[in-house]
């Protein structure tokens, strides 16, 4: 495998486990588990058919640890950006006093107005720290980096979640919450 084969062999798990799994007929459970013998057989189905090691060392060396297989090994789920309905059963943590957003500059204004909102995905994304917020907004072009004033709103009611690698899930961030670049 090289670099390059891992990178798009994760972002075709992303596709399937968080957005379309119709797409190669795999079938995920309410908590976004699909079977890992079912998903072997699917990729092999359409074409992209990997060995096991190949999908473990994937799911190992993932630079942002997207993907967990359960206790057991049997089943494979993304951690968290799912736009397809399920619910990870996260439990809701108290989140530190300051989180960050990286997003495009050009996003400021019309969150200014009305916010951070989720989009597309279940959650608004959070992290932890500037600098990784920074490549995520990098993602859309010329970044910001957003600071949420997290304690504040998790006094206020609020309900934080963190997924298994580490990101921070609010359902939205009200303006007034957001503290400046
Ligand atoms: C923006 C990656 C205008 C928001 C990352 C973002 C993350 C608004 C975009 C994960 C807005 C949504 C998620 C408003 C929010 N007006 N724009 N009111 N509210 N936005 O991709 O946070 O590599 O759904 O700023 O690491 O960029 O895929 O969310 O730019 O954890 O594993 O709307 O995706 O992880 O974009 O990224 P996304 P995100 P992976």
């Amino acid at each position: 495998a090289t670099p390059d084969s891992d990178r798009r062999l994760s972002k075709f798990l992303s596709l399937v486990l968080r957005h379309q799994p119709q797409l190669i007929g795999l079938r995920l459970d309410g908590a976004g588990w699909a079977n890992v013998a079912e998903l072997l057989e699917r990729l092999q189905q359409h074409g992209r058919g990997i060995s096991q090691a190949t999908l473990e060392a994937v799911v190992a060396n993932n630079d942002k640890q997207r993907f967990a297989f359960s206790p057991d090994g049997q089943r494979i789920r993304a951690n968290q950006g799912h736009s397809v309905s399920i619910d990870l059963g996260y439990q809701p943590q108290t989140p530190p006093e300051l989180l960050y957003h990286g997003t495009a500059e050009r996003n400021l204004g019309s969150i200014r107005q009305h916010g951070l909102l989720k989009q597309k995905r279940h959650h608004v994304h959070l992290s932890a720290d500037a600098a990784t917020a920074r490549s995520v907004g990098q993602r859309y072009g010329s970044p910001v980096v957003l600071t949420i004033a997290a304690g504040q709103m998790h006094d206020l009611g609020h309900l934080f979640y963190q997924s298994e690698n580490g990101v921070w899930l609010t359902d939205s961030v009200p303006p007034r919450f957001i503290l400046g670049t």
